[in-house]
């Protein structure tokens, strides 16, 4: 003991510390000896920040030292990962804290209205012309995917990108996203020929919930085709959980030598690409622009080159991507706020804060429909395209910070405790909220059967959302894509029969025929329409699956499944009347645990009974006609 003492006063002086800043935690000054010289300015911040409670458990020196180690590590990790460190965590959670306790309202002075953006009609015109601004601009552009979100409200045991998209060809999230952006690149280099080939950047933000599992998605399947080196991972860490309005730091209830942890939200992507360095690499390189986008949404690219096209054209610093919103469904609002002191801003107020935004401020009803049938308010879709300039500038201010909540859980009206620990999250679309009046704010409205498909809810929550709401399962994720894509043939002039409804997994959905593409088939609608010729016809209980660049339909009467393969060089036109038993859709409840939970949680799957299968491997003219 004598020699442990001994050695603590001799590092402390060789330190030129002396322990008195520790004398009242006892505990803590004892242990001074066993720290590093970081691990003791940490302590320090601890200790002036109110938290000498972490220490009060701790024994002698040589008992249980590593994990006495371990906890500084873990301290160091969340200083370092939260801008400007741990003790600015505590500061801005006490604020938030007595904010939320005396019942603030984070919108106090501002008044809602409802904002107007660029809306747009699939197919005509104008959409056409927004597209193919985006892909030529899309070589200029690095795609963000959030995936640092375990999906708790999906309850899947997996991660949410490795899900099917569809089950028809099976495609994962992660595949079609990965597919659709190479597309997009080769395609806009196409468009803009003579200038340096581009390789569009993908980053993927992670959590340690999501981290090894999407690494090890995208290493067995060869990156899905992209290049190892397009591809970069950037983790986001948890940030400590919270005991009381004073914010001390809550011990992990399976480890007192851990702080307890939680994921701080989607807003951290922001501050994560700012200290990567990316941003600067890439506004070197001649990048313009930067694409969040979220990990389940089936339909995501069919809306992105008009998105993008219209962010260029309107020069929009900031565009984000709505579709119309039913009242109460579960994502934000994108809202006109005017402060009494003239401010305005357009944002996305989220779906719980928006009812009593709205209440508070003489709209009796709070959030319901309008005479359309929907909100009045866009939707947010968490689709963002911000130009990279301004977005550098605006980070070298805030070093990414984006403004946080907090969402305590009282365990009674006093609000002097909490029934869990509670944290500071953040939202990565409320970036615009600290842009200056100046700043190019807008938003992009394309329908949502084109533009927003997302999997978030599991079967039986989905089956009690009210028809006629979005159910945002697994199930009309999936129906959702043969639906877009049955209206999109139908839009350039395939004659497709109505689909039928069907109750799947509690939930009533239309089943169209399952048509399916690959994103090499076609990204646009100029695309789609340059494929399709003469007089087709689909039934509804088809099949379709076209996984070829080079695939012509014409003069097809389909009744059954056809599936198209071909390689690139290869031109192949299918036509004529293809009749056979096809692909049937079988019914499978969610509980039935003997079938694969992919499949389970979509309520049917696909039996494969009779197909015309055509694969064309070498290069050549090729026609089909039975
Ligand atoms: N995500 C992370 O990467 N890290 C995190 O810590 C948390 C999430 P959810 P949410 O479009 O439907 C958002 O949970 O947050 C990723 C918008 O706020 O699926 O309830 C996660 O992996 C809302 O305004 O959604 O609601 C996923 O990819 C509305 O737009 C993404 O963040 C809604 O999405 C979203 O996380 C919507």
């Amino acid at each position: 003991m004598a020699t442990e003492l001994g050695s603590t006063t001799e590092k402390l002086s060789q330190l030129g510390i002396n322990g008195d800043w520790a004398a009242s935690i006892p505990n803590l000054q004892k242990n001074l000896g066993i720290l590093s010289p970081d691990q003791i300015e940490l302590a320090k911040i601890l200790l002036e920040m109110g938290q000498s409670h972490l220490f009060e458990h701790w024994p002698e020196p040589g008992v249980d030292d590593e994990d006495k180690k371990g906890f500084f590590d873990q301290v160091a990790r969340l200083n370092a990962s939260y801008p400007r460190g741990l003790a600015a965590y505590i500061q801005n959670a006490r604020r938030l804290l007595a904010d939320s306790k005396a019942g603030k309202n984070p919108f106090d002075g501002f008044t809602p209205s409802v904002p107007s953006g660029e809306v747009l009609t699939f197919g005509d015109d104008n959409f056409v012309k927004f597209e193919e601004t985006g892909v030529r601009e899309a070589r200029r552009a690095a795609f963000i995917l959030v995936a640092g979100g375990l999906g708790e409200r999906l309850g899947y045991n997996g991660i949410k990108v490795a899900l099917p998209s569809e089950s028809t060809t099976g495609t994962c999230f992660l595949h079609y996203y990965i597919e659709s952006i190479l597309v997009l690149q080769e395609a806009s280099c196409q468009l803009t020929e003579g200038q340096s080939q581009a390789e569009i950047p993908l980053v993927i933000m992670t959590s340690d919930d999501t981290h090894s599992r999407t690494l090890e998605l995208l290493e067995s399947n060869a990156y899905f085709g992209m290049k190892p080196t397009q591809v970069k991972l950037l983790k986001q860490e948890k940030v400590a959980c919270l005991d009381d309005n004073n914010a001390r730091l809550a011990a992990d209830p399976k480890n007192k030598y851990r702080i307890q942890t939680k994921p701080h939200g989607h807003g951290d992507v922001h501050s994560l690409l700012f200290s990567s360095g990316l941003l600067n690499e890439w506004h070197d390189a001649g990048l313009k622009w930067v694409l969040f986008f979220q990990d389940t949404n089936g339909l995501l690219f069919k809306a992105i080159p008009a998105a993008l096209g219209v962010s260029s054209i309107k020069q929009y610093h900031v565009n984000s991507l709505a579709v119309p919103r039913k009242a109460k469904e579960a994502i934000g609002g994108i809202t006109k706020l005017t402060h009494t002191d003239g401010r305005t801003m357009v944002i996305n107020v989220e779906y719980n804060q928006l009812d009593p935004l709205l209440r508070a401020t003489g709209y009796a009803d709070g959030d319901v429909n309008c005479e359309t049938g929907y909100s009045p308010f866009p939707g947010n879709i968490n689709q963002l395209i911000l130009e990279l300039d301004p977005y550098i500038k605006e980070l070298t201010k805030t070093g990414g910070a984006i403004e946080e909540f907090v969402n305590p859980k009282y365990k009674d009206s006093s609000k002097t405790s909490f029934k869990s620990s509670t944290r500071l999250e953040c939202m990565m679309q409320d970036y615009p909220k600290t842009l200056p009046p100046s700043a190019r704010v807008g938003f992009t409205v394309m329908d949502t059967w084109l533009a927003y498909a997302p999997v978030k809810n599991n079967p039986e929550d989905a089956a009690k959302i009210p028809k006629g709401n979005p159910y945002h399962s697994a199930t009309s994720g999936e129906t959702a894509i043969y639906r877009a894509n049955s209206l999109i043939l139908r839009k350039a002039g395939v004659q497709i029969n109505d689909p039928v409804l069907q109750v799947l997994n509690g939930q009533e959905v239309e089943v169209w025929p399952r048509i399916a593409w690959k994103p090499k088939w076609a990204l646009t609608f100029s695309d789609v329409k340059s494929k399709v010729g003469g007089s087709c016809t689909i039934s509804q209980r088809s099949t379709l699956v076209l996984n070829g660049r080079n695939v012509f339909i014409e003069d097809l009467s389909l009744d059954g499944a056809l599936i198209v393969n071909s390689v690139g060089d290869a031109e192949v036109k299918v036509g004529g009347s293809i009749h056979n038993k096809g692909w049937v859709l079988e019914q499978v409840d969610y509980k039935d645990a003997s079938v694969p939970e992919e499949i389970r949680t979509r309520g049917f799957r696909i039996n494969k009974v009779e197909q015309e299968e055509l694969n064309y491997i070498e290069p050549g003219k090729f026609s089909f006609k039975p």
